[in-house]
């Protein structure tokens, strides 16, 4: 059986690896929803594991092929199906749009894989092997994912790591932005710690990924893990909520195993914006203390920050920028809200929608009419507020509190570079943008002018 397994790639960031500088490698670190499909597939199966953002799509022959796709990229993937299946080659697709939005997708592939491939996926390749598919296939959540995946199928030069994995898989929160609690239907399972073990003993790499929502949710869990990490002496980032920052035990647990950074939902600096969004149990107040806190233990933070929600108006975009200098951040991801179909925010955004193109659906596309600013104020303060985080001069001044961080040189070496990476974002997607809040700088010099005259 010959498969075909393809992760899209839309706009910008398609064949973006062939560039020489800036070319997105920082920010590839996972191809384990292939990869996991790749090792449930039938042990004599041929596999061809296609990253667009790396290597064109091939022509064929070939038996399957199963799509991947975030909600940016469906378009993308939808362009694809149509394409092998106009050759005849069944297509089915997986993943988080297809899962949260099957009926659209069933319009371009022939199944849809809802939830994990667990389980699904063994049942499409025995059906296409006997020449017949159902429409939707559904995947176990609780079935043991494989300990060893074949990540030699990618090229490990084309990735900053490999060695992404997951310990845990959704989060019991309900942040009605976010697509993890609907994807996983609220629940959350945990791998045993023994798999663990032995996954990463057998990584080749020293440092990895742990790409999980919310890895010490469970904090007995957690302590377990990080316990039986330590003598692995790896080192890893993960993404872990802000709370976790009072408590001294899982810090130490989570530095002694090796943690170098964590990346955190801040998402904004207003508390009225975290209440509509049932994200209440983050504290604004606290997170400069928090992220000093982290510092202490020698983890770097990136924040995860959100504009454009309803209590934002033009202010929202200086005020957060000097939030931002104020509780010392490292790095950011700074994203415009975005109402990503199948969440509760989409539901209740409906109306205010003025772009349905999922490939804006990025992050970084104003896709609804905000209530306090236009869609451009928008735009325009969210690509503002990376520019200057993301500014030459920023960034030096960030470098002596990194050094200040226990961890040495490596860890230090590891945040610049995540910075240098997002700066070469911003001159590679020419990210200019301006403070809706401020007139442009003609206007601000007339205006400055007349004032003058005035006096
Ligand atoms: C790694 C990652 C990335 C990487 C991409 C991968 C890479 N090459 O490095 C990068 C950094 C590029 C990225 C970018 C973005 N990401 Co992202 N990303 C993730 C993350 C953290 C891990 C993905 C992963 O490896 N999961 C582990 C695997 C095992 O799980 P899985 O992907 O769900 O796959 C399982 C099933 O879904 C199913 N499955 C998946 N695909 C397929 C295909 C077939 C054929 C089958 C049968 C089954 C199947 O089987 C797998 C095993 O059970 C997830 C969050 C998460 N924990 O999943 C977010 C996540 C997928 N990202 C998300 C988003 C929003 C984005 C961005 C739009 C915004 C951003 N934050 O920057 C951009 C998109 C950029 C673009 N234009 O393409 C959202 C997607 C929501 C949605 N509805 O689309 C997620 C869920 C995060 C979140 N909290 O909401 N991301
Ligand atoms: S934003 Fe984070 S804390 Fe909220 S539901 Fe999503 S993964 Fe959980």
């Amino acid at each position: 059986m010959n498969i075909l397994l393809i992760a899209p790639a839309a706009g910008n960031w398609r064949k973006i690896a062939r560039r020489p500088f800036f070319n997105g490698k920082t920010f590839r670190f996972s191809m384990l929803s292939l990869l996991s499909v790749a090792a449930l597939s039938p042990k004599n199966a041929k596999i061809t594991i296609v990253d667009e953002q790396t290597e064109d799509v091939p022509e064929g022959p070939f038996d399957l092929v199963g799509i991947t796709a975030m909600t940016a990229v469906a378009p993308r993937a939808y362009a694809l199906c149509d394409h092998f299946r106009s050759k005849g080659i069944p297509v089915v697709m997986g993943g988080y749009h297809a899962s949260l939005n099957t009926e659209e997708a069933l319009a371009h592939a022939d199944a849809v894989v809802s939830g994990p491939a667990y389980g699904a996926w063994e049942q499409v390749c025995a059906d296409v092997q006997a020449g017949r598919l159902e429409r939707v296939y559904h995947g176990d959540p609780s079935a043991t994912p494989p300990v060893h995946l074949p990540r030699h199928l990618i090229a490990k030069d084309q990735y900053v790591t490999v060695s992404a994995t997951f310990a845990t898989l959704g989060c019991t929160n309900h942040c009605q932005f976010c697509s993890i609690n609907r994807f996983h239907g609220g629940q959350r399972h945990t791998r045993s710690v023994a798999d663990m073990v032995a996954e990463l003993t057998a990584m080749p790499d020293d440092f990895f990924v742990f790409v999980d929502d919310n890895l010490t949710q469970d904090r007995p869990y957690a302590l377990e893990l990080f316990k039986a990490l330590e003598p692995a002496r790896k080192r890893w980032i993960t993404q872990v909520s802000i709370d976790i920052a009072e408590d001294d035990e899982l810090l130490s647990a989570m530095r002694a195993a090796g943690c170098m950074g964590v990346f955190v939902g801040l998402e904004t600096f207003n508390e009225e914006n975290l209440h509509a969004q049932d994200k209440e149990f983050n504290k604004p107040a606290h997170y400069r203390e928090a992220v000093a806190r982290f510092h202490a233990h020698g983890m770097y933070v990136e924040a995860g920050v959100i504009v454009g929600f309803d209590a934002d108006d033009a202010n929202v975009f200086r005020n957060t920028l000097r939030m931002l200098d104020w509780i010392r951040i490292d790095a950011i991801q700074l994203a415009i809200l975005t109402p990503l179909p199948g969440t509760v925010l989409y539901e209740s955004m409906e109306p205010r929608i003025i772009d349905r193109n999922w490939e804006h659906y990025d992050f970084r596309h104003a896709v609804f009419e905000p209530r306090h600013m236009s869609a451009a104020d928008l735009q325009a303060g969210a690509d503002w507020i990376i520019r200057r985080f993301y500014s030459p001069w920023r960034i030096l001044r960030r470098v002596p509190r990194w050094a200040a961080v226990p961890g040495g040189l490596r860890h230090c070496l590891y945040i610049l570079a995540l910075n240098l990476a997002y700066y070469g974002r911003v001159r590679r997607f020419h990210i200019e943008g301006q403070d809706p809040a401020k007139p442009a700088t003609g206007a601000t010099h007339r205006a400055g002018k007349k004032s003058l005259r005035a006096a």
